[in-house]
């Protein structure tokens, strides 16, 4: 029996991590199968470029989440790519579009609401999460350098054959401070959508779902596909909520788990 079809008026997934063995490609493609949406955010680590390099992993799901996408994509969907750091090589393809696929290092999605989220991935804050005592000593040039020099930090520490370094790993074995971590991530993604005259932020990287305000910013994180199976749906009303997939799937009734939050609301 076919399952029945959502439809919904955009729909942003991030860190699925193909390539890697933690990633949970069948629930996606289960819930790709179950959405249909104007747009398609992929929101960064899409596909475990660093997870590649160490060892060959590449099964038939994760090759059919990959088509699936860009079938999205054939079929009227507008996919929007946004690389994060375990994907950052297509990074030097923002910019381009492939008939319905668009690569860009970040974007702005308007709600039917009228109101602007800032996408992007969220790694560009690790070095913030890192040195935050310090940088808040330095003040505001420091933190905008801290953000400048990530990604060329990241570069050098691959140069040296080491991995990326992930805050949602670090997370995992600091579960003392992390939510002292998780805090500073959220205040330095919110603060950069502010900077940049955004109403919200769209993001991911953390591995960690969630809708909450920070500072009269929007803060939406839509989560992952390794530890947990979450997207950030935006509905036909431009009401947004988090999906568990994983809940939803196992005969739940398919409504969000979170309260959706209507912006204009
Ligand atoms: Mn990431």
């Amino acid at each position: 029996m076919q399952a029945p079809i959502h439809p919904v008026r955009a729909v942003f997934i991030s860190d699925i991590h193909l390539g890697s063995r933690g990633c949970n490609a069948d629930a996606l493609l289960s819930f790709l199968r179950a959405v249909q949406t104007d747009t398609l955010y992929l929101v960064g680590d899409i596909v475990d470029i660093w997870s590649l390099r160490r060892g060959f992993y590449w099964p038939q799901s994760h090759n059919n989440v990959l088509r699936t996408l860009l079938g999205k994509a054939k079929h009227g969907t507008r996919v929007v790519y946004v690389p994060g750091n375990h994907d950052e090589d297509f990074r030097e393809f923002a910019g381009m579009q492939f008939g319905n696929l668009e690569i860009a290092q970040d974007c702005i999605h308007v709600t039917a609401g009228g109101e602007r989220l800032l996408v992007l991935h969220g790694d560009e804050f690790d070095s913030v999460v890192k040195c935050s005592p310090w940088l808040a000593a330095l003040g505001s040039r420091a933190y905008d350098f801290s953000i400048g020099m990530n990604r060329h930090f990241n570069r050098v520490r691959r140069a040296f054959g080491y991995d990326y370094w992930s805050l949602a790993n670090y997370l995992k074995h600091k579960v003392k401070n992390a939510v002292n971590y998780i805090s500073s991530f959220e205040q330095a993604v919110a603060r950069e959508a502010r900077r940049r005259g955004a109403d919200g932020v769209v993001c991911g990287h953390i591995h960690r779902a969630e809708i909450t305000r920070i500072d009269e910013v929007l803060y939406c994180n839509d989560g992952d596909w390794v530890e947990s199976c979450t997207a950030l749906v935006e509905d036909r009303n431009g009401r947004l909520s988090i999906w568990d997939w994983s809940r939803m799937q196992g005969g739940l009734a398919p409504v969000p788990v979170a309260d959706p939050v209507g912006l204009a609301a």
